[in-house]
């Protein structure tokens, strides 16, 4: 009768476990591909052109110097920093990601240093 009861105990922790780890699979829903940008010495994203495809997502890492604003083809090349209305922008020396859902041509600047040439240019296939 004891022995009868721990199994009961052992089946109903297996079955617990069990079911939490399905939970934990199945609430995923990353279907793509991560990738990752940094900054690199010389005021620069490492790296600083990026072709990903589409449900990709892009997890940014930035040094204490360095934000990241989304602007549009125009004020990347004019090297302005306009940020693109309803845009993805990250502050200084922060962290976070962005999933890419629709393809096209994604254009990123540093505030503090665009001037010098800091962009960042993310193809979605
Ligand atoms: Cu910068």
């Amino acid at each position: 009768m004891r022995n009868w009861k721990n199994l009961l105990v052992m089946s109903v922790l297996i079955l617990g476990v069990s079911a939490t780890g399905f939970v934990a699979c199945g609430g995923k829903t990353t279907t793509g591909k991560t990738h990752e940008v940094t900054t690199a010495a010389g005021n620069k994203y490492s790296p600083e052109e990026l072709t990903i495809n589409k449900g990709d997502t892009v997890n940014f890492t930035l040094g204490a110097t360095h934000n990241l604003i989304e602007t549009d083809k125009a004020t990347f090349d004019a090297k302005k920093k306009d940020p693109k209305s309803g845009g993805f922008s990250l502050e200084l020396g922060k962290k976070g990601s962005k999933k890419f859902d629709t393809a096209g041509t994604f254009w990123f600047v540093c505030g503090p240093h665009v001037a010098v040439g800091m962009r960042l240019k993310i193809t979605v296939k």
